[in-house]
C-alpha cells in the first residue's frame, strides 16, 4: 500500500549537494527526506574533487562537519601552470591572502553522511524511480518505490534537485520552458589515484604539444593524476606503461620526480560546460551538478555545488522566518555567480589543452597568453582569485 510522508524539503540526490543542503537545513530547524537513486556503498565510493575553496570549507563548518577536515587538510598557497615544461608558479595567497584546501569529495560526502545519520536523517536509498509532480503548486510531491518495494509518495513544500547532471528533476520541468548552454569537449581526463608521494607542493597543470595533464593530490602520501585522453577512448586504451610514459613526458621536468605506483582507482570522465537557467520551476529549486556542469580544468564544479546549496539553504531558512524574498531571487543569484565560474573554468580548459581542430595561429594564441601570465601581476592575479574562489 502506497504510504505518505510529509517533510518540508524532499531532497533528490545524497551527494555533496544533497547532502549538504540537509544538514544545512536542519541547522536551521528545517526537516528534509534524501531520495538516492544509487546504493550507499556507491555513493560513499565514488572518486571525484579534491581542491576545496574556502566558502565549501567554511560550509562544512556551518554544517558542524569540519573536525576530520581540520584535522587531514592540505593547504595550498599556490598552483603551477606548465607550458611545454616551462613553469609558473602562481603564489594565490601571498596574492589573494587565501589557500585552497586539499581534502577529496569522498571523504566530505563521508562527513556530510554520516552527521546526517547520527541524527536520523531519512535517506531512501537504492530509489532509482523518483517521479516529481505538481512542481507549480504549494505543496509538491516525489513519488518513489523504497528499496524494501514499498511505494511512498513525499508531500513537501519544496523540491531540492541535487541529483546531478544524469538527474530527474531537470528533466521534470517542461521541455518547452528549459533554457540551457552548452559545450562539449573534444576531450575527456583518464585520471588514475596512487598510493605514492605528490610530485610537488601544489597542483600541476600542463600544456604539452601531446595534450593536457594535471598533478594533483589526496595526502602526503596518494596521489591523483590526469591525462588528457581522446573521445571514445576506454580505460582500456590506457594501459599503465602508456598513461606513465604519456604523463611524464608532458609534465616535463617536473615529471621526473613521478613515482609510478599501482593504481587504486582509474577512470574516464568527458568534458562539458552546461547551464541552465531553470534554475527555479515552481517549488522545484535545482543546485549543483543539475544544473550546471563544468570541465574539471580549475577544480571548481563540487565548490560550485556548494555555493548553490548554501544559498537555497539560507533561503528556505528566510521563507521559514516568513521572508520569501530570498527564494525568489535565488535562481537570479545563483546563475550570476554561476556564469563567472563556467568563465574561468572554460578559460583554463582552453588554455591548457590541446584542441583537435585548432590551427597553428591558436596554438600561438595559446602561448602568447602563457607567456603573458608569466609577466603580468595582472593576469596571475585573475587566476589566483578565480583559483581559491569568488566570493559568495
Ligand atoms: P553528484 O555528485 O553527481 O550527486 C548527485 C547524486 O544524485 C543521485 N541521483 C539521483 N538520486 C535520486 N533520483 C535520481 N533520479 C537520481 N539521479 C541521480 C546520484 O546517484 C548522485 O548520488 O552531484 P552534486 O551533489 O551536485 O555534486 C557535484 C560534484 O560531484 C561535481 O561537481 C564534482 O565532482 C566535479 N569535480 C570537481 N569539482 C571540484 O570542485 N573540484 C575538483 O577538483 C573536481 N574534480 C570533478 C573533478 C568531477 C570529475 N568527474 C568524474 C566528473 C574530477 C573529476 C574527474
Ligand atoms: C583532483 O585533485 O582530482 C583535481 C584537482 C584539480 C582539478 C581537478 C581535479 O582542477
Amino acid at each position: 500500500m502506497r504510504k505518505t510522508i510529509d517533510t518540508t524539503v524532499a531532497i533528490l540526490g545524497a551527494g555533496p549537494s544533497g547532502l549538504m543542503l540537509s544538514q544545512l537545513l536542519h541547522h536551521a530547524g528545517i526537516d528534509s527526506t534524501i531520495i538516492e537513486r544509487s546504493s550507499r556503498e556507491h555513493v560513499l565510493s565514488r572518486i571525484r574533487a579534491g581542491v576545496l575553496e574556502r566558502g565549501t570549507v567554511e560550509a562544512m563548518h556551518e554544517a558542524g562537519c569540519a573536525t576530520r577536515l581540520e584535522a587531514e587538510r592540505i593547504n595550498h598557497n599556490g598552483v603551477i601552470l606548465s607550458f611545454d615544461g616551462t613553469r609558473i608558479d602562481i603564489p594565490i595567497k601571498a596574492i589573494t591572502g587565501h589557500h585552497v584546501t586539499v581534502y577529496g569529495q569522498t571523504e566530505i560526502t563521508r562527513d556530510l553522511l554520516e552527521a546526517c545519520e547520527d541524527r536520523g536523517q531519512p535517506i531512501y536509498w537504492n530509489s532509482p524511480d523518483a517521479a516529481l509532480g505538481k512542481l507549480s503548486s504549494d505543496h509538491p510531491i516525489v513519488a518513489f518505490t523504497a528499496k524494501d518495494g514499498t511505494p511512498i509518495e513525499l508531500h513537501a513544500r519544496f523540491i531540492a534537485g541535487c541529483d546531478g547532471f544524469h538527474g530527474v528533476s531537470r528533466r521534470s520541468i517542461p521541455t518547452n520552458e528549459i533554457v540551457e548552454f552548452e559545450r562539449e569537449y573534444p576531450f575527456g581526463w583518464m585520471g588514475v589515484l596512487v598510493d605514492e608521494p605528490p610530485i610537488a607542493d601544489h597542483v600541476v597543470y600542463a600544456n604539452h604539444a601531446d595534450g593536457f595533464a594535471l598533478a594533483s593530490m589526496r595526502s602526503a602520501q596518494r596521489s591523483r593524476y590526469y591525462v588528457q585522453s581522446s573521445p571514445g577512448e576506454s580505460v582500456d586504451d590506457w594501459p599503465m606503461p602508456r598513461f606513465w610514459s604519456e604523463f611524464k613526458k608532458r609534465l616535463g621536468p617536473l615529471g621526473e620526480s613521478v613515482i609510478e605506483g599501482e593504481p587504486i582507482e582509474a577512470s574516464i570522465a568527458p568534458l562539458r560546460s552546461y547551464v541552465t537557467q531553470n534554475m527555479q520551476h515552481g517549488r522545484l529549486f535545482l543546485a549543483g551538478d543539475a544544473a550546471h556542469i563544468v570541465p574539471p580544468t580549475g577544480a571548481k564544479g563540487l565548490n560550485l555545488a556548494i555555493a548553490d546549496v548554501r544559498r537555497l539553504a539560507r533561503a528556505i531558512a528566510a521563507w521559514n522566518g516568513g521572508d520569501e524574498k530570498p527564494l525568489t531571487q535565488y535562481a537570479t543569484q545563483a546563475l550570476a555567480r554561476v556564469w563567472k565560474i563556467e568563465r574561468f573554468s572554460w578559460y583554463l580548459t582552453t588554455l591548457m589543452h590541446q584542441f583537435s581542430e585548432h590551427s597553428s595561429f591558436e596554438k600561438q594564441m595559446q602561448r602568447a597568453e602563457f607567456d603573458y601570465i608569466a609577466s603580468s601581476e595582472a593576469a596571475q592575479t585573475m587566476i589566483a582569485e578565480n583559483y581559491v574562489g569568488l566570493d559568495f
